[in-house]
C-alpha cells in the first residue's frame, strides 16, 4: 500500500523529498491541488472541505498514511481529518514546532507562512506550550507564489525575500521557522536575508514521525518498492513537471 502525500502546489514536494530519503522502500501518491492555490487565503473551512476531498481519493487508492505536507492545511484541517479516517495521518506543524524547540538557545523562535497558518496560532500555541519561549510569526504569502512561478534562485525572488523579511531581521529570533512547505525550495534566499539565524525545515522531522507510526503500526514496507511514485495535479501537469523537476531530485511525470 501506498503514502499519500497531499499539498497546495508543489511545496509538499520538499516534504516528499524527505520522505522518499527515510523511506527508500515506500511508494507515494502525490497530489497537488493547484487549480485551488493559494490555501493561505482561504478560510480554514474552505481548506478543510479540499483537504477532505483529496483524503477521500486517498482513501479510495487504499493508501495506509496519509501526510498533510501543507502548514495551512495542517492548521485548517489536520485534527478534524485525523479523527475521520480509519489510517494515520501526518502533519507538518507539531514536528516543526518541536524542532525549533530544540534547537532554539536564546528561546526565542520567528515563524514564517501563510496568513492562513499564521492566522491559526498554530506554531505559536505548540511552541508556548514547551515553555518559556517568544513567538514572532510573519505572514509571507508571495513567497508561495514565487516557488510556484519557476522564480526560484532568481534575483527577483532573492530581491523578493530580502524586503519581506527586512523586519524580521531586527528582530531577536535565534531560529526561524520555515511554516508554508514551498519555503524551503527558496531556503537560499532566505538564507540570505537571514544570515544569522538556523533555519527550520519541518519535512525533515515530518518524515522522521511517518517513518515512526509506520513502525509502530508494523505498517513499513518489507520488500523494495516495485513502481515508481505517482504525481497528480488538479491543475497544469506540464507546468507542474517543469516546476517541481528543477528541485525535485528523481525526474517525475505529473497526471491531472
Ligand atoms: N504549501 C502550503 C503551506 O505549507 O502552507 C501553502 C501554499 C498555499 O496554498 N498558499
Amino acid at each position: 500500500r501506498k503514502i499519500g502525500v497531499m499539498d497546495s502546489g508543489i511545496g509538499g514536494l520538499t516534504v516528499y523529498n524527505q520522505l522518499q530519503k527515510i523511506l527508500p522502500n515506500e511508494q507515494f501518491i502525490y497530489v497537488g491541488d493547484q487549480k485551488n492555490l493559494p490555501y493561505g487565503e482561504k478560510t480554514a473551512e474552505e481548506v478543510y472541505q479540499l483537504t477532505k476531498r483529496i483524503a477521500n481519493y486517498f482513501l479510495k487508492q487504499d493508501v495506509k498514511a496519509m501526510v498533510i505536507a501543507c502548514n495551512t492545511a495542517t492548521a485548517a484541517a489536520y485534527e478534524r481529518i485525523k479523527q475521520e479516517l480509519p489510517i494515520p495521518v501526518i502533519g507538518v506543524i507539531k514536528p516543526g514546532a518541536e524542532t525549533a524547540v530544540s534547537v532554539s538557545k536564546t528561546g526565542s523562535i520567528g515563524v514564517i507562512a501563510t496568513n492562513g497558518t499564521v492566522k491559526s496560532g498554530d506554531y505559536e500555541r505548540i511552541i508556548k506550550a514547551a515553555g518559556n519561549f517568544e513567538v514572532v510569526s510573519q505572514g509571507c504569502p508571495d513567497f508561495v507564489q514565487l516557488v510556484e512561478d519557476g522564480e526560484a534562485g532568481s534575483e527577483h525572488s532573492y530581491e523578493v525575500v530580502e524586503s519581506q523579511l527586512a523586519n524580521l531581521k531586527t528582530s531577536s529570533i535565534d531560529t526561524l521557522i520555515l511554516g508554508c512547505t514551498h519555503f524551503p525550495v527558496i531556503q537560499a534566499e532566505i538564507g540570505t536575508a537571514m544570515p544569522h539565524v538556523t533555519l527550520v525545515d519541518p519535512g525533515v522531522a515530518t518524515a522522521r514521525q511517518v517513518k515512526e507510526l509506520l513502525e509502530q503500526n508494523d505498517a513499513l514496507a518489507e520488500s523494495d518498492r516495485d513502481g515508481s511514485d505517482v504525481f497528480y495535479t488538479t491543475g497544469n501537469p506540464e507546468e507542474f513537471v517543469k516546476v517541481a523537476d528543477n528541485f525535485l531530485k528523481s525526474s517525475i511525470a505529473a497526471n491531472n
